[in-house]
């Protein structure tokens, strides 16, 4: 286990001691995720690949005698928010927002008309918030498996992921995708998954030995992140309707340019990117599982390309961030990653070239933008668990 969990489980364990009186009997885990290619294609029934990363959430757990759950963020000063599973659920506001993302799961779980049963739970991460590494799907995934275990429930991974979505769609009320809920919940250590966002089937894709996977947050805070993701979404059903099709994964070029006519040219670009970034991502697993990072780095930089010009979702610093490290690699590729309007670029390079990655951001990245950027070295982790034995 990594150290990144174990300080998560000793606070958890000792938020729970302090608020409940007594240890708490389970731990569960999930992941934050990076996405090395596919995006924005998932609403749009397409593929993705991202990795479950070695940042996530963490839950301590009891039961408890009545039908209450009890919730404490041990991240917001043991910030605590309570409801009865008899009583309709509340939607929260202000400084109790967060405990949305699990009553979310709750009212999920219950239109799927399962019973649980009351308990104690402790929440605390250390997915950095807001940077497109997917925090909110971690702590939906995390806490829907705890939910579920405690309740003898059991439930398979793509449910797990869709009561996710369900929370985030219809409690929180941001209108995603289901790639973060996915990856989360059915990670593998060491590899990527691709996943068809329409059957759901994943196929897990060894990250090559001798590569790394470099994330570099931009510190660019995330504007409009919600209403620009609603418009681009509109734009692609739009262009799929145009087109006389379910979804933009129906779609080729060619289709494309037969009804360019009947589109702006804002549509025809939206619907552009996400038909060429289908085919990058497939493009994309060939590659990675033949250990071909040069292949990789084309379809990583023609991805970034396709996100700045034709689906207009990144911000200059990121752009920079990403000639800067561009400009130092050997080998492999660098994209931004996550729904963009800021936040993280994703680099997956030779492990030799990640020192020289570093140096190129201390030295190029405050001077162009103003801006500090920091970075992390992950490792490709299993997704959501129940954290057995030595917890204490
Ligand atoms: C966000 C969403 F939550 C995902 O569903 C996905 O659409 C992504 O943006 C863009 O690829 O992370």
């Amino acid at each position: 286990m990594n150290a990144g969990y174990q300080q998560l489980i000793a606070k958890t364990a000792k938020a729970f001691e302090e608020t409940f009186g007594k240890p708490a009997e389970h731990f569960f885990q999930a992941p934050g995720r990076v996405n090395l290619i596919g995006e924005h294609t998932d609403y749009n029934d397409g593929f993705v690949l991202p990795c479950a990363i070695d940042y996530g959430t963490v839950v301590a757990a009891s039961l408890r005698e009545d039908d209450k759950i009890i919730l404490v963020a041990a991240d917001y000063d043991n910030s605590r928010s309570e409801f009865d599973l008899n009583q309709p659920l509340e939607k929260m506001a202000g400084d109790q927002f967060w405990s949305n993302y699990v009553r979310g799961m709750v009212q999920a779980f219950h239109k799927s008309g399962y019973k649980l049963r009351g308990m104690n739970l402790v929440i605390a991460g250390n997915v950095p918030q807001g940077t497109g590494l997917s925090s909110s799907a971690s702590l939906e995934t995390v806490t829907g498996l705890t939910l579920c275990t405690l309740s003898d429930i059991a439930i398979s991974n793509s449910e797990l992921a869709l009561a996710g979505q369900c929370s985030e769609n219809n409690f929180v009320g941001s209108n995603t995708g289901i790639m973060d809920q996915m990856i989360s919940a059915s990670g593998e250590e060491g590899h990527a998954l691709l996943l068809d966002c329409r059957s759901l089937e994943t196929k897990a894709i060894s990250i090559p030995a001798g590569s790394a996977v470099v994330i570099i947050n931009s510190n660019v805070k995330r504007g409009l992140v919600d209403s620009e993701y609603n418009t681009r979404r509109q734009q692609c059903e739009q262009a799929a309707q145009v087109m006389g099709v379910k979804a933009l994964r129906d779609a080729d070029m060619a289709l494309l340019e037969q009804h360019s006519t009947q589109m702006d040219d804002v549509t025809f670009r939206r619907a552009r990117h996400v038909i060429t970034e289908n085919d990058r991502t497939l493009a994309a697993t060939e590659a990675l599982a033949s250990g071909n990072l040069a292949d990789m780095g084309r379809l990583m930089a023609a991805s970034h390309i396709s996100m700045r010009d034709d689906f207009e979702i990144t911000v200059s610093a990121i752009d920079a961030l990403v000639e800067i490290v561009g400009a130092a690699i050997s080998n492999g590729g660098v994209r931004m990653t996550g729904g963009g309007f800021g936040g993280c670029i994703v680099a997956l390079v030779p492990e030799s070239d990640v020192e020289t990655v570093r140096q190129a951001v201390e030295e190029h990245y405050e001077d162009r933008t103003g801006l500090k950027a920091d970075m992390y070295v992950c490792v490709a982790c299993d997704g959501a668990s129940k954290l057995e034995g030595a917890i204490r």
